[in-house]
């Protein structure tokens, strides 16, 4: 097929909940869509960088400026019978990975279309439904947070993954632990605390918790490899993990025992299928991690997480948690009875845009079609 015309659209939605980690409070959620077209068929992708560098560097506007600079324009005219023949190009760009996913992602939503498949069969997927939990963000009092969690345990979610920091820690799990002795539970730290902190991280050893996700610095495996041989609790890992090699340096130096997947932080589904058949050679567990995105990243994901080797719960909650009104249908609704999402049948990401209130909430626009 033919890449006739690639548009950008940058859009801005308000959260449902403020959602606070240790590296700051989101209220609006911003992420760029990208649309490929060929022969009368649109794939979707979603550029999941945010407004501001918290995260990762990588934000909204830098992830603009590569599109448009130098990812998109190589696509045009481009004859793809896989995502790798749009992708050649990528390596000419160090990094800025969410902007490479972003429309590589689109790339596979369009031949999965194209070809009247939905993407699982692509990927090779094995389920039809996948398991998923609640992330929640740091509460302003433990009372808050045992409140917040408790609706979300009533709502059926049954793995609950709270956001921690320093301060923030082990008395809040102790109190969640105690209020449910069997829940699967754990802490993701977003790289707040040092290995100075390593007695506060052994202290969490005694909540039975499924792992710590990114308690170290965001650039970091050789730390994780030290402290993970300190602590009992296995360690996931978030922010260190940018492409095949990071992974491989993880494996090798047993810096954690469990991954954290995020198809725009490892560059694409391409990526994320080779680190996910290195996790399974290597015996390590995963997960599909997200970033609030909207319902087509949330599709984007919820695919990709049929692929065997997802073996924990992903952080891929229902599209209320996040948005009164999302941008595609149909919306994600959790199965209560198994504390999952179902996968979409239809063809490529089984989502539809709804053009009117995608338009609503977009900010910036730009067609990239040969002409310009
Ligand atoms: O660290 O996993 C994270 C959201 C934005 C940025 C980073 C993270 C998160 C989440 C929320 O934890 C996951 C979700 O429900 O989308
Ligand atoms: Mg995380």
């Amino acid at each position: 097929m033919k890449i006739e015309r690639v548009e950008l659209h940058h859009i801005s939605q308000q959260l449902v909940h403020p959602f606070r980690t240790s590296f700051g409070t989101q209220i609006e959620r911003s992420c760029i869509l990208v649309a490929v077209y060929s022969e009368g068929v649109t794939g979707w992708g979603e550029v999941v960088a945010s407004t501001d560098p918290g995260y990762s560097y990588e934000t909204v506007t830098t992830a603009w400026h590569i599109l448009s600079d130098y990812l998109v324009s190589p696509c045009i005219g481009l004859e793809v019978e896989s995502p790798s023949d749009a992708i050649r190009h990528f390596k000419k760009v160090r990094g800025h990975q969410m902007a490479k996913a972003g429309l590589e992602n689109a790339v596979w939503d369009l031949l999965a279309r194209a070809e009247g498949v939905p993407l699982w069969q692509k990927l090779g997927g094995v389920r039809d439904r996948v398991e998923v939990g609640v992330s929640i963000g740091i509460q302003p009092t433990l009372p808050a947070l045992l409140d917040r969690i408790d609706q979300f345990v009533e709502l059926g979610y049954r793995r609950i993954k709270m956001k921690i920091e320093p301060g923030w820690e082990v008395e809040p799990i102790a109190a969640v632990r105690a209020r449910h002795p069997h829940i699967k539970l754990m802490g993701d730290a977003n790289s707040a605390f040092t290995l100075a902190d390593v007695a506060i991280l052994q202290a969490l050893d005694d909540y039975d918790l499924l792992m710590v996700e990114q308690p170290l610095y965001y650039d970091d495996i050789f730390d994780h490899a030290k402290l993970q041989a300190q602590i009992k609790t296995a360690v996931c890992l978030d922010e260190s993990i940018h492409s095949p090699e990071h992974a491989q340096a993880a494996i090798e130096l047993k810096a954690c025992r469990i991954f954290n997947m995020k198809v725009g932080r490892v560059g694409g589904l391409t990526n994320a299928i080779k680190i996910h058949d290195m996790s399974a050679a290597a015996g390590l567990d995963m997960w599909c991690g997200g970033m609030l995105e909207t319902g087509v990243g949330r599709a984007t994901n919820v695919h990709l997480a049929t692929m065997p080797n997802f073996t924990l719960p992903g952080d891929i909650s229902a599209s209320a948690r996040y948005y009164a009104e999302d941008i595609a249908e149909p919306i994600f609704e959790l199965n209560r009875e198994d504390s999952t999402l179902t996968v979409p049948s239809g063809p490529g990401i089984g989502v539809n845009i709804l053009m009117n209130r995608m338009e609503k909430a977009r900010a910036r626009y730009r067609v990239f079609d040969g002409s310009n």
